[in-house]
Order: C-alpha cells, then sequence, then structure tokens
C-alpha cells in the first residue's frame, strides 16, 4: 500500500497539489475541503485524467477528516489567497481562524503525519500551526522558498536564455519583501550568476523573484499563483514520504543557525520519514546573515498578531 498524503484545501494550490501528487506516483492522496463536492468533483476528474496521463494513484475527496486517517503527510492550502494590493500579512487574521481548525482536525486523525503549511503569510502560519498542533518542529514545515527559489531559476534562464535545468537558484529568508535571493550561490552550470550578468540584471532578477507573486496577482486579478505553487507542494510532500534525503530549501524552525533562533524562516533543509531531518548552514557573508535577521525580526513581529 502507497503512503497517505492529505492535502487540505481544493481549491487552486490543493488541487494542482493533489494532480501532482497523483502523477508523481509515490503516494494515495485524499482531498479535502469545506465546500460540498469539490474535493470529489475533483478528485473523480484526477482519477480519469489517470487513463490518459497513464498514471494509477488513488485520489479520494471528501469532506469528513474521518478519511484522512493515518496520512504520513497533510499539505494545508486551505485559506483566502491575495487579491491585488494586499499583502501576505493581511490575510493573517482569517487563515489564522482555517488554519486552527484545520490543524486540530488533522492531527487528532493523524497523529504521527508531518504537516506541510502552504497558507499565506506562510511562515507565521507554519509556526502557528505548530503551535497549535503541538507536534515537535521537525513535523512541521512550510513550502515557499522552494517556489521563490524556482521564480529565481526562471528569471536566470530567461535573461541568460538558457534551459531552466541548467539553472540553481538559492533563496532563504521569509516568503514576501524580506525575501533573501542570494545572487552570488545562483549558478549556471556552476557558474556563479555574479559571474555572468551585470549588477544591473542581477537586482532586476532579484526584485522580479521577490515581486514574482505579486505580478502574478496583478495579472490574475483574481486569485493567485497555483501552478508552480501546487508542483513545489507536491515535490516537498514527495521527498518526504519517500525518506528522499532530499535537501529542499524550506520555511523551518531554526535553532541557532544563522545566529536565529525560535522563528520559522526558509533554509535549506534535509527532507525525509521524520520532516525536517536537519537544517544545513550555508555559509553567508555579512550582508545576507543581516538580511536573513532582518526577516527573522519580521516574522517573529508578527507573531503577537495570531490569537
Ligand atoms: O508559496 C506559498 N506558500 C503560496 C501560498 C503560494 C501560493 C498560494 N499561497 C497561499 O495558499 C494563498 O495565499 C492562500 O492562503 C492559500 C491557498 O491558495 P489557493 O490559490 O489555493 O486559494 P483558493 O483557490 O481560494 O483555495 C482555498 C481553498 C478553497 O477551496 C476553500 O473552500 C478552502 O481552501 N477552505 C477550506 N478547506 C478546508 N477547511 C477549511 N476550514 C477551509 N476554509 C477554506
Amino acid at each position: 500500500m502507497k503512503p497517505k498524503v492529505t492535502v487540505v484545501g481544493a481549491g487552486n494550490v490543493g488541487a494542482q497539489c493533489a494532480y501532482r501528487l497523483a502523477q508523481r506516483g509515490a503516494a494515495d492522496v485524499t482531498l479535502i475541503d469545506v465546500v460540498e463536492g469539490l474535493p470529489q468533483g475533483k478528485a473523480l476528474d484526477m482519477s480519469q485524467a489517470g487513463a490518459v496521463d497513464g498514471f494509477d494513484a488513488l485520489i479520494t475527496g471528501t469532506n469528513n477528516y474521518a478519511d484522512t486517517k493515518e496520512s504520513a503527510v497533510v499539505v494545508i492550502t486551505a485559506g483566502l489567497a491575495r487579491k491585488p494590493g494586499m499583502s501576505r500579512d493581511d490575510l493573517i487574521g482569517k487563515n489564522a481562524a482555517i488554519m486552527k481548525s484545520v490543524v486540530e482536525n488533522s492531527v487528532k486523525h493523524s497523529p504521527h503525519a508531518v504537516l506541510l503549511i502552504v497558507t499565506n503569510p506562510l511562515d507565521v502560519m507554519t509556526h502557528y500551526a505548530r503551535r497549535i498542533s503541538g507536534y515537535p518542529a521537525n513535523r512541521v514545515l512550510g513550502m515557499a522558498p522552494l517556489l521563490d527559489a524556482a521564480r529565481m531559476q526562471y528569471f536566470i534562464a530567461d535573461t541568460c536564455k538558457c534551459s531552466i535545468k541548467d539553472v540553481y537558484a538559492e533563496v532563504l529568508g521569509s516568503h514576501g519583501d524580506l525575501m533573501v535571493p542570494v545572487p552570488r550561490l545562483s549558478t549556471v552550470k556552476g557558474k556563479p550568476i555574479t559571474e555572468l550578468l551585470t549588477a544591473e540584471q542581477i537586482k532586476a532578477i532579484v526584485d522580479k523573484t521577490t515581486n514574482g507573486g505579486a505580478e502574478i496577482v496583478a495579472l490574475l486579478k483574481s486569485g493567485s499563483a497555483y501552478y508552480a505553487p501546487g508542483s513545489a507542494a507536491a515535490a516537498m510532500a514527495e521527498a518526504i514520504v519517500t525518506d528522499s534525503k532530499k535537501v529542499i530549501s524550506s520555511c523551518v524552525q531554526l535553532s541557532g543557525q544563522y545566529g536565529i533562533k525560535n522563528v520559522y524562516l526558509g533554509a535549506p533543509a534535509k527532507l525525509g520519514k521524520a520532516g525536517v531531518e536537519e537544517v544545513l548552514e550555508i555559509e553567508l557573508t555579512a550582508a545576507e546573515k543581516g538580511a536573513l535577521q532582518n526577516a527573522a525580526q519580521a516574522v517573529q513581529a508578527l507573531y503577537p498578531v495570531l490569537p
């Protein structure tokens, strides 16, 4: 039997995450939402796509948490998305209320699961989910740095006119204005972009990466990005259920790394069955470390706003 991954929220990101998980084949998927019929309808549609795309995963849609029992990973995408002009932090009140009820219901039925948070504001919601669940920090993490790095990879590939597959991008910090893209450690086939591009081109890439989500929100006019976010969440859930030990930048609780303690922030992490199995500390310049510490302060300043 395959391990079970529950995806909470059958909206844009949740559906893409469930579909990519089903296609990738490492897990059976349960999709749950408060809206009746929505997860069931999407689960049927995805299952039937298996005939065309050649996959066999079991995808179940439900409104009942009893069906999520004994999940190995619970991906939480439930909550409101940004509208044009809104910051991610504007979502905090409404999404905290949703997060509380989702986490309480999820942990009741899957007491050993790893919780993978997607709902915004990401860094704050991941901290909140850990608090509500009472789980150890290794079993609660968030998806965003992988997405932010994917966006940076795209902008580098677009600037260099090269394949995105040859590009590596390093992004740390928070999923917001204080994100820390690191050009020095971002490469095309191993060559740092600082040796390939002008300072002006690099600044444009950093700015576009930081505003990558807002650019899509402004274009879509209702809702926010979901293809890359859903794919990123699926890749992380798969890395966990397959005990892959892959190093994937994730929103993790820092415990002294980079001089930061007890704050959830983006950093490279080894993922496996236990969730976050190790947080890697890469060597940063004083300026990069300072930027990371600023992000930590801004995220931590929002903790008292939580109920
Ligand atoms: O990098 C990242 N972490 C992000 C985060 C990238 C993209 C989107 N990001 C955030 O994910 C976004 O700001 C939102 O907070 C969430 C979900 O975004 P999505 O685009 O999927 O929003 P939708 O399409 O509105 O879907 C949300 C679903 C919808 O079907 C609701 O009915 C459901 O959440 N919902 C719930 N499901 C279960 N339980 C409860 N309580 C609930 N409340 C709402």
